[in-house]
């Protein structure tokens, strides 16, 4: 499997008709700064398709691209941003539980990201069970892999399959390009 096309559609707030047009969705969410628009570069193979940033709380809006003229790829709002306002935090919280529980977008499969060197944290476990509650097909995946220095490589891994639970857990690094196959296999 492989992505032949990939073209950014729009920064859409709730409402828009992209989610209700029936397109099968693959949802890519996480903390600020997790990984998540390198992660979407690294899988459509286009270095700045979605905007990376080293500045935490850059994407406030939910970013949509199309994939292989089949299926969009939506780039959520990062949750857990400290620097925020309660009131900006609280926006993006309600755009990431509404698309998830109230709108009636099309969602294939949901990749939660997290940073595998420092492994799940209350908010992604708190993500995780909502998500779970809603019986939504997730993937995890653990970003930043190449920071695991090799000899507690293992056993880091472990712990963070114990604390996901059932769920695929795919060790990812942007950096060096490890667990691309693993998830396209997944999502396509
Ligand atoms: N070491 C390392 N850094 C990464 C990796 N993936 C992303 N980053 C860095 O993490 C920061 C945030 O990335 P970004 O994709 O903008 O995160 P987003 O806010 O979740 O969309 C950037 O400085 C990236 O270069 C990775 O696999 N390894
Ligand atoms: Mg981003």
């Amino acid at each position: 499997m492989k992505i032949e096309s990939a073209q950014f559609i729009k920064s859409a707030l709730t409402n828009d008709f992209v989610f209700e047009d029936g397109i099968p969705q693959i949802a890519f969410i996480g903390r600020s700064n997790v990984g998540k628009s390198s992660i979407i570069n690294s899988l459509v193979g286009q270095r700045d398709l979605a905007k990376t940033s080293s500045f935490p709380g850059r994407t406030q809006m939910i970013n949509v691209f199309l994939v292989n003229k089949s299926l969009y790829f939506v780039d959520l709002p990062g949750y857990g941003y400290a620097r925020l306002s309660q009131v900006q935090r609280d926006e993006l919280r309600e755009m990431i539980r509404w698309y998830f529980f109230v709108s009636h977008s099309n969602q294939k499969k949901v990749v939660l990201i997290i940073d595998g060197s420092i492994g799940p944290t209350k908010d992604d476990l708190e993500m995780l069970h909502s998500l779970e509650a809603h019986r939504k097909d997730i993937v995890v995946v653990a970003n930043k892999i190449d920071k695991v220095k090799k000899s507690v490589y293992k056993k880091h891994l472990h712990l963070i399959s114990n604390e996901i639970g059932a769920h695929t857990l795919i060790p990812y690094s942007t950096k060096d390009k490890v667990g691309i196959n693993e998830l396209l296999k997944e999502i396509l």
